[in-house]
């Protein structure tokens, strides 16, 4: 990793030596009011995928789905477990055990990291026993609110959806956003969609996982350059892991987790469904909308839950 982005840009200390928004920083009001603009229909499309989907969910090797439990439903009252309020109430409950970064979620600035540093320069050190810096708190604090454009692969290239190690290069992302009429502007939330999760529903974990390497962006200098001058505060897409997992030629496994999120801070909005709004957009012909995301608030979380909105 080391090697490969050697010379790639760094935001660290841009901010201030005790950042933890990183590139969300750029989404100020004015930003905010810049969103609210490009909303012209009023339709609403939520991201979030289902949580304890009892088809199972897409997550990355090593992390398991959501576990859901009754803790109080009817059967309770009728076994005698529990009993009814004062007055005939009675109620349902229940809980859920499940990887933050296990269903549609944000990952903390200091999620990924190489070198022994993450964001900002605070030591991997400060990673033990929970995020002490650049946890998910800061970022469900103040909440992910901006103009978002879509960029649609797999329709630009004419197939239902991209493959795995199917590459997406920056001029892929050009040629698109002038295919679909639109320009990404600076400080856009920029959301990718390869429909690629939509194959975990419909083949065996065995061919899902075989193999695994997700299509998506791949690491370049230019691109990283790109999303630098740009001001990209957030990345949105459809995948795991909002890149292509194997960098093709140094094999180095997730080079843009360290490129995007560790040193220019990024966000990292992961495992979206776009089904709907793809539709939409291509409906309506209109890839701009107001990106509305906050993750939950969880005490020194390496990530977590989100269920993001798109109203165009
Ligand atoms: C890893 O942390 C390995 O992946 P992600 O950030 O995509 O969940």
């Amino acid at each position: 990793m080391k090697d490969l982005l050697a010379s790639a840009p760094k935001n660290w200390g841009r901010w201030g030596p005790d950042d933890e928004l990183g590139s969300l920083n750029f989404l100020t009001q004015q930003e905010v009011l810049r969103g609210i603009r490009s909303v012209r229909l009023g339709e609403v499309y939520t991201l979030g995928e289902l949580i304890a989907n009892p088809k199972g969910e897409p997550v990355f090797p090593g992390r398991t789905g959501a576990l859901k439990f009754m803790t109080q439903d009817k059967s309770y009252y009728k076994s005698g477990k529990s009993h009814s309020l004062p007055g005939g109430g009675e109620y349902s409950d229940d809980g859920i055990t499940m990887y933050l970064q296990g269903s549609t979620q944000y990952d903390a600035m200091g999620h990924f990291w190489y070198d022994d540093h993450i964001w900002n320069g605070y030591s991997a050190d400060t990673t033990m026993g929970g995020m002490e810096k650049a946890s998910i708190v800061p970022i469900g604090e103040k909440g992910v609110v901006g103009r978002g454009v879509l960029i649609d692969m797999p329709r630009i290239r004419g197939k239902s959806r991209l493959d795995k190690g199917e590459e997406i290069t920056l001029q892929d992302i050009k040629d698109a956003a002038s295919k679909q009429g639109v320009t990404i502007e600076k400080h856009d939330i920029l959301v990718i969609r390869t429909a690629f999760l939509q194959s975990f529903y419909e083949q065996s974990r065995e061919e899902f996982y075989d193999g695994l390497n997700e299509p998506g962006m791949t690491y370049s200098p230019e691109l990283v350059q790109w999303f630098h001058q740009m001001e990209i505060p957030a990345l949105c897409t459809d995948t795991m892991a909002n890149e292509l997992t194997v960098h093709p030629e140094s094999k180095v496994l997730l080079p843009l987790h360290c490129a995007l999120l560790r040193n220019l801070g990024i966000a990292f909005n992961e495992i979206c469904n776009l089904e709907k709004l793809a539709a939409a957009c291509e409906r309506h012909r209109k890839y701009d909308f107001l990106y509305v995301g906050a993750p939950l608030k969880v005490y020194r979380g390496t990530g977590a839950p989100v269920n993001p909105v798109a109203i165009l």
